[in-house]
């Protein structure tokens, strides 16, 4: 497939400042009308190139003269016309088959309703299009129906009319009064459940707010509406930033590819981000909720306002707005909190992304898919949905954030929106408007080494070197950069360096006794120095520090970076019971828990009395709320442990955590017991997904976890019990996935049935008891095939692939790794291939990283993808991503 480059951006020579479509919907054979009012650019005559995929063309005519087709050229999803005039209309006529459209990219069909979805490139799979994010038009749109079939007909803006045609048929015209890039055009069509409320907003006037889902899901909605509410006030009182619609809609698809889409004003959906009650829905899944419904509402402002000149600017509004929905979250847990409960409420949000970057980004700027936050080449956009486009995009607003301050950064944005509301813009656009605050406030200096984040890829390594001399009472820290190439790290063969970036580096000084030190740093006095590493090596000290400190490092974590520093485990002890830091604290038990880890599967060795005395001073620690100490006694995950071996040993990753849970939980029975015994007593109160029970609720399951772990002898009952009284999802999860995990397979069985009884009617709870199963330690290749086989399950709807082949394939360490594994992955991708090349790309994705495996899963990785790779017909999507596993 051809490669697209970044530095090939030429603008498009027409403007396009009106668009009318006409749709005849129907799901069979949609008929589509478009008449494209455009103005050519230049001084003399151009061709006009238009995209089209997966289209029927019934007839082109340009300022109302129907054209031969020798006047136009239609090849490889091209159609260019020669137009001479510099303002003239082109109509088109065309079809499309939404039925047979398993690809959920362009319009579809998801159980009886129509639906959209256009980024990046499926706009044009509904008509012929300039399809490109720089080409804003203002639309107006008339979708026609039957009446009976499609009740309701939405589209982006405002509704201009609703009128009955002959034939059972009804048409309602939208208008769109914001000039918008194809990829944010939307229309839904069906018969659906609305909830709605009107909202005053800020500066006069009314909007109505809705949320739109299958018939009968109503009583699922309002935890979603709420979190719109609060979406819309946060943006108002944090941003300053206006709803600007008269109405703004949600709608809930049971097919959809992603998480959701920010189309203009018409939101919609995967349903799994806006269903939600006490019995459905776990704690997590509520807060799943508000993130997206944040993030996409949030994109009003940061992707359609001002959007993206070219699709290699995505973490413009991406990354942004990942960072924007972080600090929403983080800003919703710590409502009504001050002081120290505000600051460990935020950090178990930043705990949770820091995990996610970690698990899913660092792997990937390790690997055969690194590239920078700004890409500087595809062969299909669509595999650049990244973590690194979006989690390492939010990292690098997030150090804009840290080193502009609050009000600098609200200040830069300010200044982004006054520059380019309405336009097209680029990530240099961007961090020009923050330059200009930045330079403001600290005169002299620039963000020119900054902007290296945008262009390099691959996670920076940050040793430390510290050192205390007595005679001066000084404190010297020096921190020293290396940034190695994108891709696998070669490491007998010293690779180039790249230049240094400018790393905003928070730490801070504990004394033995674990107090903090105040420090003087350019000026200021606090427990927290900014260190700003922008060479490739720097050394500051700090004056008047009585005695040799232990050092608290990447606070908060300030930047997406690896800190290598060697030092004693007394030391993390010491953090893990006293760093003021939570995020740094909750850093220094996990390095602490991981060094354990390593030592197991290397030598076997059991856990220290000082890890083992750590975890127990956090337990009885009375100053910690629970949802903090959930997050701090958890132990890293397989996953997470791998990612530190080489060469990666899945299974004896597998052992070693399961191994040290085990010895947690026996060494430390009668506290888990203390804890789970306290937590446990509001089981069957009112539900409540508020921070407070939620965090409640985790740090039950957890010890119940630990206690199963161990196999504690009362744990399987207190486990069947849990599940028999629980009065919400998450505790009856929390249970059942205990007992999966660790319990008798034979009591397990009896419950998962019961489970599949009460809930077999529900998509979303089933798609737990999918991924349940598919994630059990016991699971198997013959397991997952037979679960394939359950007439619920589907390959063709992506919430269920997820539940089962992803879960397998990607959360089950000694599955996927086990007898017949590869296989059934290769065979996967290529059957998700033939109907979703999209979904299927991130399935082949899973086995980036075979090449940093010991011998023989290596191997039989790499045959897997060689198999695949061999495959005729691949899309564009799988194509690339084996092709450069393999290079
Ligand atoms: N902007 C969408 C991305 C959908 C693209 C799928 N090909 C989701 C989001 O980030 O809000
Ligand atoms: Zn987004």
């Amino acid at each position: 497939s051809p490669t697209i480059s970044r530095n090939d951006y030429q603008p498009y020579p027409y403007a396009l400042p009106r668009v009318e479509l006409t749709f005849d919907l129907d799901p069979a054979c949609t008929r589509v009308y478009s008449r494209l009012h455009l103005e050519r650019q230049s001084e003399s005559p151009e061709p006009l190139v238009l995209n089209g995929e997966e289209l029927a063309l019934e007839s082109v005519s340009l300022d109302g003269r129907r054209l031969a087709v020798s006047d136009y050229r239609l090849e490889d999803g091209r159609l260019t016309l020669f137009p001479e005039a510099a303002r003239f209309v082109i109509e088109l006529v065309s079809t499309c088959r939404p039925q047979e459209n398993s690809t959920l990219m362009g319009l579809y069909v998801s159980g009886d309703h129509l639906f959209t979805q256009c980024e990046a490139e499926g706009f044009r799979r509904i008509t012929w299009f300039p399809d490109r994010p720089d080409v804003m038009a203002r639309y107006t749109v008339r979708l026609r129906a039957d009446r009976a079939r499609y009740p309701l007909l939405l589209s982006n803006g405002n509704l201009a009319s609703n009128d009955e045609l002959p034939d059972g048929r009804h048409e309602a015209v939208w208008e769109d009064p914001h000039p918008k890039p194809c990829y944010l055009f939307a229309l839904v069509a069906g018969s659906f459940d609305c909830r709605e409320q009107s909202l005053d907003k800020d500066g006069g006037g009314q909007a109505l707010l809705q949320v739109y889902s299958d018939r009968g899901s109503n009583s699922k909605t309002a935890w979603a509406l709420a979190c719109l509410e609060h979406a819309v006030r946060w943006d108002e009182r944090r941003f300053g930033l206006k709803l600007d619609l008269d109405r703004f809609m949600i709608v809930a698809a049971r097919d959809f590819n992603m998480g959701a889409m920010e189309n203009k004003g018409l939101n919609i959906f995967n349903s799994a981000y806006v269903l939600a009650d006490k019995d459905t829905a776990t704690d997590a899944a509520y807060r799943a909720i508000e993130a997206v419904i944040g993030h996409e509402y949030f994109h009003n402002w940061t992707g359609n306002r001002v959007t993206c000149r070219d699709w290699f600017q995505l973490s413009l509004k991406e990354g942004l707005t990942v960072f924007r929905d972080q600090e929403f979250s983080a800003d919703m847990l710590a409502q009504g909190l001050t002081g120290t409960e505000a600051r460990s409420a935020r950090a178990v949000k930043r705990i949770d992304d820091v995990s996610t970057l970690r698990i899913a980004q660092f792997p990937e700027d390790a690997g055969p898919m690194a590239h920078p936050i700004r890409p500087e080449s595809y062969q299909e956009i669509g595999n650049f949905y990244t973590a690194t486009v979006y989690e390492k995009g939010a990292e690098v607003i997030r150090m804009q954030h840290t080193l502009l301050g609050e009000a600098g950064f609200q200040a830069g944005m300010a200044e982004y929106f006054r520059r380019h509301d309405g336009q097209a813009v680029t990530c240099d656009d961007f961090v020009s408007a923050m330059e200009s605050v930045y330079t403001r406030l600290h005169p002299g200096k620039t963000l020119a080494v900054f902007r290296r984040w945008y262009s390099q890829a691959g996670t920076p390594r940050v040793t430390v070197e510290v050192s205390w001399d007595p005679a001066q009472q000084a404190c010297n820290i020096t921190l020293t950069q290396r940034n190695a190439p994108a891709g696998i790290e070669k490491l007998q063969d010293p690779p180039t360096a790249k230049p240094p970036l400018h790393i905003p580096f928070a730490i801070g000084l504990l004394t033995r006794e674990g107090k903090p030190i105040t420090l003087h740093h350019e000026g200021r006095q606090s427990d927290t120095a900014l260190l700003e590493l922008t060479e490739a090596s720097h050394t500051w000290t700090f004056t008047g520090i009585p005695e040799s400190p232990v050092v608290s490092l990447l606070r908060n974590f300030s930047a997406p970076v690896i800190v290598e520093y060697e030092r004693p485990d007394t030391d993390l002890a010491l953090l893990a019971r006293h760093d003021a830091d939570p995020f740094a604290r909750w850093e220094a038990g996990q390095a602490l828990a991981s060094r354990q880890l390593l030592a197991m599967m290397k030598t076997g060795e059991a856990p220290s009395a000082l890890f083992i005395d750590t975890w127990q001073a956090l337990l009885l620690d009375a100053d910690i709320t629970d949802a903090y100490r959930a997050r701090v006694l958890a132990l890293p995950s397989d996953r997470e442990l791998l990612e530190k071996t080489t060469p990666m040993d899945p299974l004896a990753a597998v052992r070693a955590c399961r191994h040290l849970q085990s010895a947690l939980g026996n060494r430390l029975t009668p506290y888990w017991m203390d804890v789970y015994r306290k937590t446990a007593a509001d089981a069957q109160a009112d539900y409540s997904p508020d921070p407070a029970s939620a965090g409640r609720r985790a740090l039950k399951n957890l010890a119940l976890s630990y206690l199963m772990a161990a196999g504690h002898p009362d744990a399987a009952e207190l486990a069947r019990m849990q599940y028999d009284v629980a009065s919400n999802m998450t505790d009856r999860m929390g249970a059942l996935s205990c007992m999966l995990r660790y319990g008798a397979s034979g009591v397990a069985i009896q419950v998962l049935d019961h489970f599949y009884q009460q809930w077999q009617h529900d998509p979303l709870v089933m798609d737990k008891w999918f991924a349940l199963q598919a994630t059990a330690p016991d699971a198997t290749v013959e397991t997952v095939r037979s679960l394939m086989l359950h007439p619920a399950f589907s390959l063709r709807n992506p919430n269920r692939a997820r539940s089962v082949v992803f879960q397998f394939c990607m959360n089950n360490l000694q599955g996927i790794h086990g007898p017949g594994g590869y296989d059934y992955w290769a065979e996967q991708v290529l059957a998700l291939d033939s109907l979703n090349p999209e979904i299927a790309a991130r399935l082949a994705r899973a086995f980036d990283s075979w090449s940093r495996y010991a011998d023989a899963p290596r191997e039989g990785m790499r045959a897997a993808l060689e198999h695949v790779r061999g495959h005729a017909g691949l899309s564009r999507n799988v194509s690339e991503i084996v092709n450069k596993a393999l290079k």
